[in-house]
């Protein structure tokens, strides 16, 4: 029976489990810049099948936090090169994560204090967090957003294309489309956000036009095999909404199928939290979405998400319903997740207060399980 502690071949790419390190938000790059830190965090981790690195912006407009990373300065990518190659050292793989959030952020992280960017102009109801001139962090609430005009978006195609090859050429296995969490491409996804009426709004194929066009530059830059994408259908996340997202799932997945994703990487649930959490009259059903994808054609590795344990994550690979199961806050806490789960290690809890933002401490002074349990 295929176990996570099996080797999988995602289109060429060996890993060594199917245990993947999710994309974790640390806030520790001042200037978008990983700092030498952040080489020594993803090493540590690189026993992982795979690891997904935090979300990182592929330009300035597209970042919406203090002291998250970017692809878009030469100082950034020679960090992230020094990640890639601490990580490929120690064996492991590793993809980025390129992130535009969109609406979700904030005048004082954007040039010249100028509005965020979004489909429609419809704040976000949430939160971001900035950091002042005397260095004070704090939670804000979004800025209002200004709607891009269709004439501005194969410009943002082009930064996605862009980023895409920056992160190819900072010795990164791949990269993962954030289609996720109410960030821009899935404000543009979903009614909540989304309320033009050129090619971009209305009918679903017309929201999941700039996904898509997205994906087809950023695989055309890649070759096939070395994108994935990460989706949340029914989350809540950053006020993400929409009324129907059986069928508006089920034809980006459709989608996707015809560009040749190195895998689909779904949140199930609400981000974080509840697992059945519903948006619109039914219950999403995830079976049918991988069905549709199949049916559609669609190869890539089916990677599943949210609050697994080593039981849930053997059933879910045992039973053909996810080829990849993702690990997100247990990765924080515990560097060696692989070795605790095929020992039956216990799993050390993570410190929240060091979620977002700090610097070494608990980030990369989590240490390793000291030797074995003997099995009673
Ligand atoms: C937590 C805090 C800030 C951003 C996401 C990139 O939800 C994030 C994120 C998570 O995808």
């Amino acid at each position: 029976m295929t176990s996570l502690f099996d080797a999988f071949d995602l289109a060429g790419l060996e890993l060594a489990n199917r245990i993947v390190m999710a994309p974790l938000t640390r806030n520790r790059s001042p200037r978008a810049v990983p700092p030498a830190m952040t080489a020594e965090y993803y090493a540590q981790r690189a026993s992982a099948g795979l690891i997904v690195t935090e979300g990182t912006a592929i330009t300035q407009q597209g970042q919406g936090y203090a002291d998250v990373p970017g692809l878009y300065t030469d100082e950034a990518l020679a960090g992230w090169r020094s990640v890639t190659d601490a990580v490929h050292a120690r064996g492991g793989k590793i993809v980025v994560q390129l992130w535009h959030v969109g609406r979700v952020s904030h005048v004082s992280l954007q040039a010249d204090g100028r509005a965020p960017v979004a489909p429609s102009a419809i704040q976000a109801k949430g939160k971001t967090y900035v950091i002042d001139a005397d260095g004070q962090g704090g939670f804000v609430p979004t800025s209002m957003p200004r709607a891009l005009a269709v004439d501005e978006l194969p410009g943002i195609v082009q930064d996605y294309r862009r980023a895409a090859r920056a992160a190819l050429d900072a010795g990164f296995d791949g990269v993962e489309i954030h289609g996720a969490n109410g960030y821009l491409l899935d404000q543009f996804l979903r009614r909540g956000a989304n309320e033009r009426s050129d090619a971009y709004g209305g009918p679903i194929a017309h929201r999941a036009r700039l996904l898509l066009e997205v994906v087809d530059a950023v695989t055309a830059e890649t070759g096939p095999g070395r994108t994935g994408i990460r989706l949340s259908p029914v989350t809540p996340s950053n006020d993400a909404f929409d009324p129907e997202p059986q069928p508006l799932f089920e034809y980006v997945v459709r989608g996707l199928a015809r560009h040749g994703m190195s895998y689909i990487h779904i949140i199930e649930g609400a981000t974080g939290g509840e697992r059945d959490y519903q948006q619109g009259q039914q219950a999403f059903d995830y079976d049918a979405l991988r069905a549709a994808y199949r049916d559609a054609g669609g190869r890539g590795a089916w990677m599943v998400n949210n609050g697994y344990d080593l039981a849930s994550a053997q059933q879910a690979l045992a039973s053909g319903r996810a080829d990849l199961v993702a690990f997100g806050r247990p990765y924080i806490s515990n560097p060696d997740l692989v070795r605790r789960l095929r020992d039956g290690l216990p799993l050390a809890e993570a410190d929240r207060a060091t979620f977002y933002g700090g610097g070494a401490k608990g980030y990369i002074d989590y240490p390793e399980a000291q030797g074995l349990v003997q099995p009673a």
